[in-house]
Parts: C-alpha cells; sequence; structure tokens
C-alpha cells in the first residue's frame, strides 16, 4: 500500500506513534510518506520506502497566523497525487483530519482516491475538542473520516459521549512498542551516570505539561522516601520545569533529583529504573508507562483514562486517583523496599507489553484495518 501519515513532530505520544507504526509499515514493504512541519524526533531518516515531506508554512506580513492547516491541506494533495496514496493516516483531529478532509476533496476528480483515516490521541478530544469553538469542527473531522481509531477503549466512550458519530465507525488498536529496543538489561553502563549504586531510581518521563502533574512526582517521591536512599530522575522539558526546580529547591532534594531535560534516546534510560511514575490527570493511553513495561520495570500510574487498560493494578503496578499524593508516596515506599515484589512486577510488566502490545502483532491489525477501509465507500 502506498501510505502517507500526517502527526505533530514534537516530543509526544502522538508523534512517536505516527513514526514508528510508518517505520513498522515501510519495513514491512509498503510505501509511507511521513508528512509534518519538522522531522519527528524518532524519524529514522535513510530507510527504502519511507519519504519525509516538510509542509513548508511561510510567512507573510498580512498574515498574523500563517494559515498552517491550508498548507498541510495543499502539501497532503501533492504527495498524494505525486506518489497515488491509498490511505491518508492522520494522527490528532485538529487540525490533521480536518486538512486530510480538504486535500480529499480537492483531489476528487482528478483521479486520486485517497480514503482518510484518523487516529484520536486523547488530547485532541479532552482538551482542544472541549472548547467551544474547536467542538463542530472535530466532529466534522470525526465524522467525514472513512476509518476512525482510538488508541483506548476509554478514549472511544469518551468520543461516544461527546461526539455522536456512531459506536461501530470508531475501532479501537491500542499503541505498541518495539519490544526489541525497550528491553530490560539493556544500556547498564548508563546507570552509573544516574545514580550511586545503593540509590534505587524513580524515573518520570513526560512533556511536563500540567496533565501530567509534575508537581505530584516531586512531592510524592519526597514524602515517600524522606529516609530511603533514592532519587528521582525526571526526563523531558515543558512548562512546568521552572515550577519544578523551585519546588524541588523548596523540599531540599536538589542533592537527589535529576532534571535531565529531553533526551531521544529513551530505551537508554528506562531499563535503568527500579519504578516508572505517571501521576497525571489523564492519560489516553500512557505510551511512556508502556515503554517503561517493554523495559522490565514496573509502573505507578493514575487510574484515569486508558491507563488501567495498560497497566493492571497489583500485578504490573499501582495504580492511584489522580492527585493521592499520600496514595503514590505509600506504593513508591513499599514497592522500593520489597525488591520481590519489584522483580515480580517488572517481570509482569514485560510479560503484558510482550503479550498485548508487541509491534510485531499489532503492524497487522494496521495493515488489516486499511484493507478494511480501501474495500469500503469513501465517507465524504
Ligand atoms: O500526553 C501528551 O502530552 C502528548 C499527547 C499527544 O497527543 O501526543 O499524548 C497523547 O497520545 C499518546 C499516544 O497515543 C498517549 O499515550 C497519551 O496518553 C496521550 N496524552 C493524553 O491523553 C494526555
Amino acid at each position: 500500500m502506498k501510505i502517507g501519515i500526517v502527526c505533530y513532530p514534537t516530543h509526544g505520544g502522538s508523534g512517536v506513534v505516527a513514526t514508528e507504526l510508518g517505520s513498522a509499515l515501510a519495513e514491512s514493504g509498503h510505501s509511507v510518506h511521513i508528512i509534518s512541519y519538522a522531522i519527528p524526533f524518532r524519524f529514522e531518516s535513510f530507510r527504502r520506502n519511507l519519504k519525509y515531506h516538510e509542509v513548508e508554512v511561510t510567512a507573510y506580513p498580512l498574515f498574523r497566523y500563517p494559515p498552517y492547516d491550508l498548507a498541510l491541506a495543499g502539501t497532503i494533495m501533492e504527495v498524494a497525487q505525486q506518489y497515488g496514496l491509498d490511505i491518508l493516516h492522520a494522527h490528532y483531529a485538529i487540525p490533521h483530519a480536518i486538512s486530510g478532509h480538504l486535500a480529499r476533496e480537492m483531489l476528487n476528480g482528478v483521479g486520486t482516491n485517497v480514503k482518510l483515516i484518523t487516529t484520536l490521541h486523547g488530547t485532541d478530544i479532552t482538551i482542544i475538542g472541549q472548547q467551544r469553538i474547536f467542538q463542530p469542527i472535530t466532529r466534522f473531522g470525526i465524522r467525514t473520516s472513512d476509518g476512525v481509531t482510538s488508541v483506548s477503549a476509554e478514549l472511544k466512550d469518551r468520543v461516544l459521549q461527546t461526539i455522536d458519530c456512531g459506536a461501530q465507525h470508531i475501532e479501537v488498536i491500542p499503541n505498541f512498542v518495539d519490544t526489541e529496543r525497550f528491553k530490560p538489561g539493556c544500556c547498564k553502563e548508563k546507570r552509573a551516570h544516574l545514580a550511586a549504586p545503593d540509590e534505587k531510581i524513580v524515573m518520570h518521563v513526560s512533556n511536563f505539561r500540567e496533565v501530567k502533574r509534575p508537581r505530584d512526582v516531586v512531592n510524592a517521591f519526597a514524602q515517600a522516601t524522606r529516609d530511603v536512599r533514592a532519587r528521582l530522575v525526571m526526563v523531558g522539558d515543558g512548562p512546568e520545569v521552572g515550577a519544578i526546580r523551585e519546588l524541588v529547591r523548596k523540599l531540599g532534594i536538589e542533592e537527589r533529583v535529576n532534571l535531565l531535560g529531553t533526551y531521544d534516546a529513551i530505551w537508554e534510560l528506562l531499563p535503568q529504573a527500579d519504578l516508572f511514575f505517571l501521576p497525571s490527570e489523564y492519560e489516553s493511553f500512557g505510551l511512556s508507562a508502556l515503554e517503561a513495561m517493554a523495559c522490565g520495570v514496573p509502573v505507578i500510574a493514575s487510574n484515569t483514562g486508558g491507563l488501567p487498560e495498560v497497566v493492571q493494578d497489583g500485578v504490573s503496578g499501582r495504580l492511584h486517583t489522580p492527585g493521592d499524593i499520600a496514595g503514590f508516596a505509600g506504593s513508591i515506599r513499599s514497592l522500593l523496599g520489597d525488591d520481590a515484589a519489584r522483580e515480580r512486577m517488572g517481570a509482569a510488566a514485560r510479560e503484558r507489553a510482550l503479550t498485548t502490545y508487541r509491534q510485531e502483532a499489532l503492524l497487522p491489525v494496521w495493515e488489516a484495518y486499511y484493507e478494511k477501509i480501501l474495500a469500503e465507500p469513501t465517507r465524504a
């Protein structure tokens, strides 16, 4: 198949999922075209069948807001025509589904019949889709897509509650993980750079937005480890970083917290962790938790959104209500002090990643879904 994939290039789960799906499809022989406004951070260039097309957004004095959505629609149209795309897979409803729809409309009658599939990743529904002005356009993007997928069952239910679009129109296809790259025991030499040999490592990876509740990460860690040799490793960057630095200083735990900033090869760091901690307000899925699980690391996370579908409470980790600092601290403390329980949960986490979320198992699911949509009449 000839497949176009539209995504955000920035650090965030949707870009990772889109890029890794594109790479895996190219690897299995499809011709894949990634369309974005910058090279996505996990994009591996120089691969046969995998091309990157940049959306050029031109500034012009008349445009106070350069029309990215239109530049994207134009780029999609060009790529679809030049390479005869069968499928356009938009990751994120706004504006990607809308630009995809516009491109498909423009292509109508030019001999190219491209099918539009939209994958919903969560924030397109929970945050953007909830803003009054974006609601009708999100609904429109979903309704006019030939196929719509959701990364978790919880997100699908949420969409059905807010958007009248028909349950049969949305397929749940969970995110996958490359279990060859994300695996226990990788890159052991990195550990010495993160912590002393007798220190336990609690790791958090995110884009430090409020929805990730990074302050809760610090507060719960501080509460849990007052008399425990442990280090908090926080990876990523984002709007809350300044506040986190300040909080770490206020709590007097600077010596036990590493704020690493952005680190792309995250599969090198995750296996060094004793616990992974993600106390988000909401996660439609929680890809970083799955990546930690694939590395054999137990996860302490919140019990909202799609997280309980990924992390089984008491088996591969422990879940608590968002904001329950005492609950999170209790789990961190008890697991850091119980090597056997941590080992058991880590093994269960790896097993879950292998049995339910392995890239090789989910790639054929995507291929079958594309085939199904190709066989159906266009929705627009
Ligand atoms: O969570 C973020 O800040 C990024 C966001 C995105 O759109 O890239 O992630 C969403 O999509 C990921 C991949 O499907 C999911 O693993 C994340 O849970 C989801 N984030 C939220 O729902 C807050």
